[in-house]
């Protein structure tokens, strides 16, 4: 029989969920021995309001689970992994890099920062300020990989620097390729269908273009269904309608955008009727876009989330998405508060005014493999693999992977494989045996997040809380008795010793020979924070502070204006237009498919976070092919029938599944399931689209995000995979 604890031995504590931007408040149970047994949603947290997904949910499993990793292994000569202590395992580390640098200079040396290395406060700088240290330009993350469009709109089309208007304080937004009641991203992440709710209660009207009809859709009060990758004519056709109709700000456009008239000519071969049959929609559907979000709307906002900036002609899709908020001029304005100008890193007031930001891509240094230059401090992450596989000066021979899977999650899995495992020294800092951490020299788990003190994502914070707000949380708990896990920035201070580099974090010196405390750590985070860290450490829930940040006037000086039509986003805009699709016959490199895949995500995972963890394991073992009933029907393809989804970079294998809210032609799928290429066992663990997915072409301008979403693909019936006892 199990043992039953008394309830009187177990305790309550409070914290808050760091898997997603969510950041939950949460009620944390623990026993006698201090682990953690049950976690729920804190009705009390001002953010949040009780709201737990999932995810959150299973925070027992996560860290006590026996899969965990909990002491570094080391990879031997026959594949197998042994134990070793963390203490040795840097010291190791240390002395091959310090080989690698100096017999093959910093280029040799890349990290990747995956999903699981954003959320402590402590190493998401901390990782970059170490790169710089050693000297490598070779910063690799997921965002090249995500939604780093929007960083490119900053440069080409100038920042509003006081800020937008925010969907809190809206009446009206319009979210393209975003599924926020399930991503828990854009609109409100704070408890995301309550504050929908309020939201829409106070009037708040809601467009929502998605291929398919998402759980968040349901709340709109206009659903627009086009092709994937059809989001930048749509959202021309609109901007070419309101200026038509002179619902823009004609006020602010005179005074802050450089180039309406060359905006205006460039979108006008986009005309509703033309645009409507390429994009698959009813071309009354791009009036009403603009009748709700310009004649009717005053305060608003257009915002995308992955679909669009992973589809084809991502970064010119949410350059134009930004000229909507542009000629309706939806920014705070002068004299009017900003929303939330900073907490952990106030800004202070800033004028109402454009700046533009450096065309960080067009300096040096750029990448040896595709020429692409940096984009927010990053190399563009379809490059790894070759950076990693082709000789030459600075080809990579040391990755640390930190919180990231690689293996599995960016495009092109095979080439990525054969990349990883060509490494001289792959260190990965994960808690668990993923496809990644198979193929690494090294693994060193870390702590959970439950046994570290943290603050919230300060790199969002602006985005994630309408008002400057921050919350400290002490660790709840020690990792499990006999583990030796690490603490992740020890890496960093460690190795940064061991090469005689000296370390800073947010510009202020570490010391090298004493080590800090934790606290001392995330104590630099909060160093520019507009309250003092023991002031911030006093309020269990968090901190507000009323900053009383004011919009500036304009500096004649140094005010800019938006430019709406630089010559680089014309030319894309002519690829674009000149780039309509054949309904069922959709081209690439040559080839006709009848189908384009679509990315998304589902509740019972981040990314591959989660697969090793029972219930949500048990809750979505595989990724389904999810298609509309009609085009099942036409292909003889029955609900759980095996498909076998092919492009021109290759093909997979997963099981039919019918759904309505999928539009024609479009097979929707997740990504983050599977292991190994040719290791996969589809029924328990699924399969990685990234085999679809190349990073040889159609990658985009500047940033070289692959084309992840509105894939060519051929979709049939097939018997299923080969089962792996006959495979090789
Ligand atoms: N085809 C296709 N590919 C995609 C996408 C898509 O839509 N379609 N989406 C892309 C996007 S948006 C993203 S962000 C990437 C995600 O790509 P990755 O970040 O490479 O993948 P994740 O599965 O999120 O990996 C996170 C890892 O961090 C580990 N981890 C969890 N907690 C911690 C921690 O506290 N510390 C450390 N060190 N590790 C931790 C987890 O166990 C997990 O292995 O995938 C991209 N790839
Ligand atoms: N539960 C859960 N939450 C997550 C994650 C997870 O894996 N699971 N991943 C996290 C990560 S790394 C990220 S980056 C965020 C992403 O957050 P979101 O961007 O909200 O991600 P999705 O839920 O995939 O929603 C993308 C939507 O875009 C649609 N779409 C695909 N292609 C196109 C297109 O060409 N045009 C348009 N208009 N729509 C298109 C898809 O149908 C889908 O509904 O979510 C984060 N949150
Ligand atoms: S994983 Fe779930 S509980 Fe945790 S922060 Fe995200 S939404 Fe909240
Ligand atoms: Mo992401």
């Amino acid at each position: 029989m199990a043992d039953v604890e008394p309830a009187a031995r177990l305790r309550e504590v409070k914290s808050f969920c760091r898997i997603c931007t969510g950041l939950c408040g949460t009620i944390v149970t623990l026993d006698e021995q201090d682990r953690i047994v049950a976690t729920r949603g804190d009705r009390d947290d001002p953010q949040t309001m009780g709201f737990i997904c999932s995810k959150g949910m299973n925070a027992p499993d996560f860290h006590n689970s026996p899969d965990r990793l909990l002491r570094p292994l080391k990879r031997m000569e026959d594949g197998s992994f042994s134990e070793i202590p963390l203490a040795q395992a840097l010291e190791e580390i240390g002395d091959k890099l310090a080989g690698i640098l100096d017999r093959d200079g910093p280029d040799a040396v890349a990290s990747f920062r995956g999903s699981g290395g954003f959320f402590y406060a402590v190493t998401l700088n901390l990782l970059t300020d170490w790169l710089a240290a050693i000297g490598t330009p070779k910063n690799y993350s997921t965002l090249s990989i995500d939604q780093s469009a929007k960083t490119v709109v900053l440069s080409r089309l100038g920042h509003w620097m006081a800020g937008k208007n925010r969907v809190q304080f809206s009446d009206v937004a319009f979210l393209i390729g975003a599924n926020p009641f399930v991503s828990i991203t854009q609109l409100d992440c704070r408890n995301p269908v309550k504050r929908l709710k309020e939201h829409k209660a106070r009037g708040l009207k809601l467009i929502i273009m998605d291929p398919r009809r998402t759980e968040t859709a349901q709340y709109a009060d206009l659903f627009v269904q086009p092709l994937p990758g059809q989001d930048g004519p749509v959202v021309a056709s609109v901007i070419r309608t309101i200026l038509a109709e002179g619902w823009h700000d004609a006020a602010f456009c005179a005074e802050h955008v450089a180039d309406l008239d060359l905006l205006r000519a460039v979108v006008e071969p986009f005309d509703p009727d033309s645009v409507g049959k390429r994009a698959d929609i009813p071309p009354a559907q791009i009036r009403e876009i603009a009748e709700i979000f310009a004649r009717d709307g005053k305060r608003g906002i257009a915002s995308s989330g992955t679909g669009p900036d992973m589809s084809p002609h991502s970064n010119v899709t949410e350059h134009l998405i930004e000229c909507l908020n542009v000629i309706c001029g939806r920014y705070t304005r002068e004299g009017e508060e900003m929303t939330n100008a900073g907490f952990l890193f106030p800004t202070g007031s800033l004028p109402a005014q454009v700046m533009h930001f450096p065309r960080s891509w067009e300096m040096e240094p750029k990448n040896r493999i595709n020429g692409f230059g940096l984009v927010w401090g990053e190399m563009a992450t379809s490059a790894m693999a070759d950076d990693i596989l082709q000789p030459g000066e600075g080809q990579v021979k040391f990755l640390l992977n930190l919180g990231g899977n690689p293996a599995n999650c960016v495009p092109d899995q095979r080439k990525m494989v054969k990349a990883l495992r060509s490494l001289e020294l792959l260190v990965s800092v994960e808690p668990f045996m993923t496809p990644t951490a198979q193929l690494s020299h090294y693994i060193l788990p870390p702590r959970m997040f439950y046994e570290r003190a943290d603050l919230p994502m300060h790199i969002f914070e602006q985005i994630l809380y309408p008002r400057p707000y921050t919350r400290y949380t002490p660790k709840l708990v020690d990792p499990p008795a006999g583990s030796d896990v690490c603490s992740e920035w020890d890496i960093f201070w460690h190795l940064a010793r061991r090469l005689g580099k000296p370390l800073t974090l947010h510009g202020i010196p570490i010391d090298l020979e004493n080590k800090p405390s934790d606290d001392a750590m995330l104590s630099i985070v909060a160093d520019k924070a507009l309250v003092p860290w023991d002031a911030i450490k006093a309020e269990p829930l968090g901190c507000f502070h009323d900053a009383n940040t004011f919009a500036l006037p304009l500096d004649p000086a140094t005010a800019s204006q938006f430019t709406t039509m630089p010559d680089d986003v014309r030319e894309e805009v002519a690829d674009l237009l000149a780039d309509a699709p054949v309904m069922g016959a959709f081209k690439s490199n040559g080839e006709t498919f009848s189908f384009l895949m679509t990315s998304r995500r589902q509740r019972h995972r981040f990314n591959s976070i989660g697969f090793k963890i029972p219930e949500l394991h048990r809750a979505m073992p595989h990724n389904f092919g999810y298609m509309n009933p009609g085009d099942m029907a036409d292909a003889g393809i029955r609900d759980g029938d095996w498909i076998e989804i092919a492009s021109d970079n290759g093909a997979i294998t997963v099981l039919a599944k019918e759904d309505g809210a999928v539009r024609r032609k479009v097979v929707s799928i997740c990504h983050g399931f599977g292991g190994l290429p040719d290791e996969d066992e589809f029924m328990s663990d699924g399969v990685s689209t990234n085999q679809l997915i190349s990073t040889d072409r159609d990658l985009q301008t500047i940033n070289g995000t692959p084309r992840m979403s509105g894939v060519p693909v051929n979709v049939r019936r097939s018997n299923g995979p080969v089962p792996r006892a006959l495979v090789g």
